[in-house]
């Protein structure tokens, strides 16, 4: 089929042939990859770099004086060094290897939670939140005794900020929040949300997973306590993840695994800490993926990668676009400020019969809940079908998207 013009001056094409998972068919249909948000897909020189660090680096590290041991340990934490500079964090200590999101806000809702939070205390978070950022807050809440707050929203997926200022007072310990939800789109007004926090005294968890791998993202400009994000969503492999944290909160907070590299000394009467990144990175860390997220961070930075979320958001708004104007179709999460993510419905079609037809055609996108279940009662539908974008992806698998999804509706009909 002939490559339809692409809208920016962006040239898709070229990047689509550094991704070798996009070029094959399924089900007899070229692959339209639009599940992004679960996760998207590995650039060669990602598969390339993990290749060559088992082939001829492979090893443990942070404990070997062998030639193998110091090469993996200097690339590992060349990858933590790659990762400061992405996010623009103050220091590379201050960005935790974690095996991705969730095990990220586990840390800071545990380490943070034990130290700081006590019966009575509050924690807010908001009604878009995926679980991974809404669980680990709960079992912590319950275990210290303290309440669960919830942002509310408008019908377009937008937090409703005066609420959210009404909320903080002196009891309030933390507010947990998403940059970018991942079944609505919405992106959130952070750096004001972080300034009115700090008025209070009150830190701010971020979770960005849906953000880094489609806007620019600068924690210290944000002025964010902590930022938490999974590498299998932002190019990188599965089992790689971030959880960065300004130093004076992660020096005051305790480990929150226990094992070997976290320790400074270990006798059965007292175990001592080693400082960070270590103390939180206990056991053998995830080697291979964090270099696989240094590589990709590589890439990121050998793209002109403002173009490229240029071109992403524009593929945004022609999608709504196109969509909006289906007979039968709703837009579920329609916020002034959206990124990458297209959630909807259809009348009298469950989302999994449309992922499911959408499948025949080799169109990939995720229906379900999302693990959002709140939004979902929120707008009181038991799921929904989202098509999510990455920059890799085309006006033509968009065009090939609405076309099936009325193939959809004609069946249906
Ligand atoms: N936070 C957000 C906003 C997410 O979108 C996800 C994963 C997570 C946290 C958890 O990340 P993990 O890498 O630790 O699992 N979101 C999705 C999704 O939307 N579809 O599949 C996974």
């Amino acid at each position: 089929m002939k490559a339809v013009k692409e809208m920016s001056s962006f040239d898709v094409e070229k990047i689509r042939k550094d991704f070798p998972v996009l070029s094959q068919t399924v089900n007899g249909k070229p692959l339209r990859y639009l599940d992004n948000a679960a996760s998207s897909q590995v650039p060669n020189l990602v598969i390339e770099r993990g290749a060559e660090y088992l082939k001829k680096e492979h090893s443990n590290v942070h404990r070997g004086v062998h030639y193998l041991s110091q090469k993996a340990t200097t690339e590992y934490e060349a990858a933590r060094e790659k990762v400061r500079k992405f996010i623009n964090a103050k220091e590379a200590k201050e960005c935790i290897f974690v095996r991705g999101c969730t095990e990220g806000v586990n840390l800071v809702a545990n380490a943070y939670g034990r130290k700081f939070i006590n019966e009575g205390d509050e924690i807010i978070l908001s009604q878009m939140e995926h679980h991974s950022n809404i669980v680990p807050w709960q079992m912590i809440a319950e275990e210290r005794g303290a309440k669960i707050r919830v942002i509310p929203m408008n019908e377009a997926g937008e937090l409703i900020i005066d609420e959210y200022e009404n909320m903080l007072n002196e009891r309030t310990k933390m507010v947990a929040v998403a940059h970018i939800s991942n079944s609505l789109g919405t992106i959130n007004p952070l750096k004001s949300m972080i300034e009115t926090a700090h008025k209070f005294g009150v830190p701010v968890c971020v979770d960005g997973a849906q953000a880094v791998p489609h806007i620019r993202v600068d924690v210290q400009d944000l002025d964010a306590d902590f930022y938490v994000f999974s590498g299998h969503k932002m190019f990188a492999p599965t089992g790689s993840g971030v959880c960065y944290g300004k130093r004076e909160w992660l020096e005051k907070m305790d480990s929150y695994q226990g094992g070997g590299s976290m320790i400074y000394t270990v006798t059965f009467e007292k175990t001592t800490y080693a400082p960070i990144p270590e103390k939180f990175e206990a056991g053998t860390p995830a080697i291979a993926p964090s270099i696989g997220l240094g590589a990709a961070i590589d890439y990121l930075n050998s793209i002109d990668l403002d173009a490229a979320f240029a071109h992403e958001h524009e593929l945004l708004e022609y999608a709504t676009e196109k969509l909006s104007k289906i007979e039968g179709v709703k837009l579920i999460g329609t916020a002034k400020e959206k990124a990458s993510v297209i959630s909807f419905t259809l009348e009298n079609v469950h989302p999994h019969d449309i992922g499911t037809i959408l499948d025949q055609e080799g169109i990939a996108i995720r229906a379900g809940h999302h693990c959002a279940q709140p939004v979902m009662q929120f707008y009181d539908v038991p799921a929904t079908a989202r098509a999510s974008l990455a920059f890799y992806n085309t006006k033509e698998d968009v065009d090939v998207l609405c076309d099936s999804i009325q193939k959809v509706i004609d069946v249906f009909a």
